[in-house]
């Protein structure tokens, strides 16, 4: 090769080289261009190394046009690696910005339902009057739901229209109120005893607005010596105030339960209208809250509690029912669909 070959192949390939690293678009495409012409195995590196083959006379100009190209590649690839990293950082910079003034993203929270809600203000209610909360199973036999209840065999209440009996055996059914595991309670402990028993009950009942056939009681439990029926109604009614969070008046009305002697309803001042007559309470001033009573003698013997020693009282109430009044619920069925345009307003 003479001097004249020589400088046309080292021009061709560093035009070649310079216009292929213009043209290139990613730090990848740039980086192997790096290789195929300055690596150890590339093109200029290995006439480079040819040198040596060259005329002796043409060989210091050869060495010099080698390294100046090698210095204009060199530069060339340099100057594009720079182009390339900027543009690169301002794209990502630009797509993965972060508004550090924008709104959090809102994590939706739950809301405690509104019949755990009025359970839990219910039991801190009694709890405060010294009541210890009981429970006890669903699935119950018709002795713990009626018989120790001094429920009749001929009692309406034990007939299939109105209790769900199961198949595992003619007294199996699922408990139609939380007297059971006051029952229960009464056989397992001595007095004097203070409870109340908060859960789910069942029913035979066509569903409507205002019956579903499951819902929520709580009843309660006093035993002692020389219990009176004036301390029910002192009992209840402070329990009323304390759970409307005003003075409101209480009457009781004669009713009648196999479990208790004498029995009573309990009204209550409306406390929406505070007894004038609304919507809520239909104009009468007064709204039906829950049942009560003296515990029947016969209950007491049944438990093995000897009633001329000991008396006592019990009420019971439905959780629907006071949640539907206390937060203007129209239809008991909102209680179960979890919709949760329902639950939210919680
Ligand atoms: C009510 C109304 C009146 C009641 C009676 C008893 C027990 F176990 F002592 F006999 N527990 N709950 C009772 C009394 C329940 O619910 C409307």
């Amino acid at each position: 090769m003479d001097a004249k070959e020589f400088e046309n192949k080292i021009d061709g390939l560093v035009s070649a080289a310079l216009s292929a690293i213009e043209s290139t678009a990613s730090l990848d495409g740039l980086e192997n261009l790096r290789l195929q012409y300055l690596g150890r195995e590339g093109e200029l590196t290995v006439i480079l190394r040819g040198l040596a083959s060259l005329d002796k006379a043409f060989r210091p100009t050869a060495g010099q046009l080698g390294n100046q190209a090698k210095q204009k590649i060199e530069q060339s690839h340099e100057g594009k690696r720079k182009y390339l990293y900027e543009a690169g950082l301002t794209e990502r910079m630009a797509r993965e910005a972060i508004d550090v003034t924008a709104p959090g993203a809102r994590y939706p929270i739950g809301h405690v339902h509104p019949l755990s809600q009025i359970s839990s203000e219910i039991i801190s209610i009694f709890y405060s009057m010294g009541f210890s909360v009981a429970d006890g199973p669903e699935v119950e036999t018709d002795y713990y739901n009626f018989d120790a209840l001094n429920t009749p065999a001929s009692h309406p209440a034990r007939d299939e229209q109105d209790t769900f009996y199961t198949n595992m055996g003619p007294s199996v059914l699922l408990r139609s109120q939380t007297s059971t595991v006051q029952i229960r309670v009464m056989e397992n402990n001595k007095p004097p005893l203070r409870i109340i028993a908060p859960g789910r009950v069942y029913r035979n009942e066509e569903v409507n607005a205002r019956k579903y056939p499951l819902f929520h009681q709580v009843e309660g439990l006093l035993i002692d010596r020389d219990v009176t029926f004036g301390q029910l109604k002192g009992t209840l009614s402070a329990f009323i105030q304390a759970l409307f969070k005003k003075p409101l008046k209480v009457r009781f009305r004669p009713d009648f339960f196999p479990f208790t002697e004498p029995s009573a309803e309990l009204d209550s001042e409306c406390p929406f209208c505070n007894g004038k007559g609304c919507k809520t309470c239909g104009g009468r001033g007064w709204l039906e809250l829950l049942g009560c009573g003296m515990v029947d003698p016969n209950v007491l013997k049944g438990v093995g509690i000897d009633p001329e020693e000991f008396s006592g009282f019990a009420f019971g109430m439905g959780l629907e029912r006071l949640a539907m009044l206390k937060y203007d619920i129209n239809d008991i069925r909102n209680f179960y669909t979890n919709d949760l345009r329902f639950l939210e307003q919680f």
